[in-house]
């Protein structure tokens, strides 16, 4: 190849990924500085000061290939706590890098410095990263993309180009307000005002905006990288007149498989094909709506964007699409349903046959009693009856440093009282309190069947496990029938990721290795559940062997 074409291939993968994206080894070390600065957003309609990185939103594409290292520099100009997580990067080793305040360090305070520094091993694909503290990831929040490694293709046909599709929730009121607000009555927050794709609504009825545009050549493939950055909404996204095919989903490959309609839970993402129509032009719309199949009050707003074909005349009509109704139980299940690990020979499907600790955890709203709240009573969440109280200090540094009194290792591998989980909700709602952990030996394996409960309602909870992909081996309605329904699992190709909707009154059974030493949370990525309390965290210990120990803590750690 001359070096015109050498030049030419370089600024095709430059146009493809960005600018700031540079090919020059195997394992770079890429630098990235998050400026986390307030910014007044003029582009929405409701405009309004908000907490952003770099000034942006959405935040900062980041962008990698596998067996990189990132050093990510977050400087807190603003006047909140702040930390951010990696959401579905591994750490391995690099636990003080995961990023969940009080979990794995103390916030980044008003006007400090930490950085991040951890290598994306083993992981290739669509990822977030975000705040994980109070509720500021509804705007610090961005994707975070894996190449594979140099040289390495996709195992499915390279597209034209990719392109990030992230799906998001706006409040109207300061999203701070709205949290203290529900925290201090005890009910439920208000519900968002509007959903969002790529920053804008589209034309609702309020605002009359053009929403974001994708722009296409006809007759080519493109690579739409979806992630759901909501804070409390399960999502269907549609397009107009256009099949996706799903090639991965949490920067797992999975078989290829096509459909008009996809689901994604926050902390979800959805990697999927789509092919232009050659000789065409025209506009055509994608759409998110909701997913909400129980009597649970949310944000019902369609968000739309358009995908424009270069070309088309600007006097064109818009293609619209039909979005599936708020309860489409059957799409969102059969849509789950299809999703298989890829199991090929490069990319095999790991999944532990043996397990050393079978959890059976159920997740659910419980209401306790608070006398300063409105009725009396505050609603609350939790795991095996147990509501999560945050430490005053990381769980990591206590488990590191062999602190006392911060937390218990005694979190309960069973519900202590048996009822019909999904059946008439008990009388007795009451749970109780503590920061209880899960302990597990190094390479230990575990199977966690997450049971929803009916208690006060039944209601889907997307679980996300920080520092380990899962298998999701099963699922299914009603309450887990141990006899039964584990000879159902599929031990070949279950999908592997690290997020999993829980169905709404039934259950999941999930499997994972403990190869990754520190102090690993596992909560409900609605917000507003883990606010409540649906979370808990496991602890695993370091190995024997070189490579099977947390690393030391970073020289710069945020101190609480
Ligand atoms: C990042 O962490 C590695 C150890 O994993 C260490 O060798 C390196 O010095 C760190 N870099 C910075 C800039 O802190
Ligand atoms: C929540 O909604 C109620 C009813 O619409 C409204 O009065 C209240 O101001 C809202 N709270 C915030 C923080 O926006
Ligand atoms: C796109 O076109 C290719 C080649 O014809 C085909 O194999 C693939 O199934 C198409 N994808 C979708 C989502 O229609
Ligand atoms: C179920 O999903 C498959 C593949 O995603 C699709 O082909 C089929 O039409 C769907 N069926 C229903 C009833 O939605
Ligand atoms: C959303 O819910 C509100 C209040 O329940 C209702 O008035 C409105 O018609 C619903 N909108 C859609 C698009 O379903
Ligand atoms: C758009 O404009 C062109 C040229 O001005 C005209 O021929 C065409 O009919 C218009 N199309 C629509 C849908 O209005
Ligand atoms: C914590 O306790 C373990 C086991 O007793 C010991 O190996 C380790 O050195 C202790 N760590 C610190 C920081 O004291
Ligand atoms: C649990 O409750 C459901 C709904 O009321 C009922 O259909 C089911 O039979 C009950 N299961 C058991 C084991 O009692
Ligand atoms: C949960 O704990 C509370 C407080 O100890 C207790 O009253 C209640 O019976 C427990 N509920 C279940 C289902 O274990
Ligand atoms: C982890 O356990 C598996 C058996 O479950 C074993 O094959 C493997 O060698 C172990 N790995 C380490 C690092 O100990
Ligand atoms: C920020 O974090 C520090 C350390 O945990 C804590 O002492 C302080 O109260 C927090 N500030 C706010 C405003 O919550
Ligand atoms: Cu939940």
């Amino acid at each position: 190849m001359g070096s015109s074409s050498w030049i030419r291939l370089l600024g095709v993968v430059l146009l493809v990924v960005g600018c700031q994206f540079a090919e020059k080894a195997q394992g770079m070390i890429r630098h990235y500085k998050f400026n986390v600065v307030m910014k007044e957003t003029k582009r929405l309609c409701w405009s309004k000061p908000i907490v952003t990185v770099n000034g942006q939103f959405p935040g900062p594409t980041i962008y990698a290939r596998e067996d990189d290292t990132l050093l990510v520099k977050v400087v807190n100009h603003v006047s909140y706590n702040l930390s951010i997580h990696w959401h579905g990067v591994r750490q391995l080793r690099t636990c003080w890098s995961d990023g969940p305040a009080y979990i794995t360090q103390c916030p980044i305070q008003p006007s400090r410095v930490y950085t991040y520094n951890f290598t994306l091993a083993g992981q290739r694909g669509t990822l977030l990263w975000h705040a994980h503290i109070l509720w500021l990831r509804s705007t610090v929040h961005g994707a975070l993309i894996i190449l594979p490694k140099l040289g390495v293709p996709y195992p499915f046909p390279s597209p034209h180009r990719e392109k990030v599709v992230l799906l998001a929730e706006w409040w109207k009121s300061d999203v701070e307000a709205v949290i203290n607000e529900a925290i201090r009555s005890g009910l439920p927050p208000n519900v968002s005002d509007s959903h969002l794709i790529n920053g804008h609504p589209g034309p609702v009825p309020s605002c009359p905006e053009r929403g974001s545009t994708l722009k296409v050549k006809p007759g080519k493939a493109y690579m739409l990288r979806i992630i759901n950055a909501a804070l409390n909404d399960e999502l269907f996204f549609k397009i107009a007149c256009h099949k996706m095919m799903v090639v991965e989903v949490d920067a797992t490959y999975v078989k290829p498989f096509t459909t008009d309609t996809i689901l994604v839970a926050p902390g979800q993402t959805t990697t999927v094909l789509i092919n232009t129509t050659d000789g065409t032009s025209g506009n055509y719309v994608m759409a998110v709506s909701p997913f909400m199949d129980s009597p649970v009050s949310v944000d019902n707003s369609t968000a739309t964007a358009v995908l424009h074909y270069i070309g088309t005349p600007s006097n064109a009509t818009t293609v619209p699409v039909e979005t599936p109704p708020l309860d489409a139980t059957s799409v969102a299940t059969n849509f789950s349903n299809s999703l298989r690990s890829l199991n090929s020979r490069k990319h095999p499907t790991k999944v532990p046959m043996q397990v050393d600790h079978s959890l059976l955890f159920t997740i659910g709203i419980g209401v306790n009693p608070c006398k300063t709240c409105t009725g009396g009573a505050r609603i609350v969440a939790d795991i095996n009856n147990v509501t999560f109280v945050m430490p005053k200090v990381s769980l990591l540094d206590a488990h590191y440093h062999n602190i006392t009194g911060v937390f218990t290792d005694d979190f309960p591998a069973h519900p202590l009282t048996k009822f019909n989980y999904t059946g008439t909700s008990p009388l007795n709602t009451q749970t109780e309190r503590g920061t209880r952990l899960y302990r597990l030996a190094y390479n230990s394996t575990v199977q966690v069947i997450l049971q929803d409960t009916s208690m006060i309602a039944p209601e889907t909870h997307p679980i996300h496990l920080h520092g380990s992909n899962f298998y999701v081996v099963g699922s299914g309605v009603g309450n887990f029938d141990e006899g039964e329904d584990e000879k159902g699992f599929n031990m070949v190709d279950p999908v592997e990721r690290n997020t999993i909707g829980v169905p709404t009154g039934g259950w999941a059974a999930i499997r994972f290795r403990a190869d990754n030493p520190g102090v690993w949370f596992m909560h409900c990525h609605l917000e507003v559940h883990t606010t409540w309390g649906l979370k808990m965290a496991f602890v695993v210990d370091d190995g024997d062997g070189p490579g099977e120990t947390l690393l030391p803590p970073p020289f710069n750690l945020p101190a609480c």
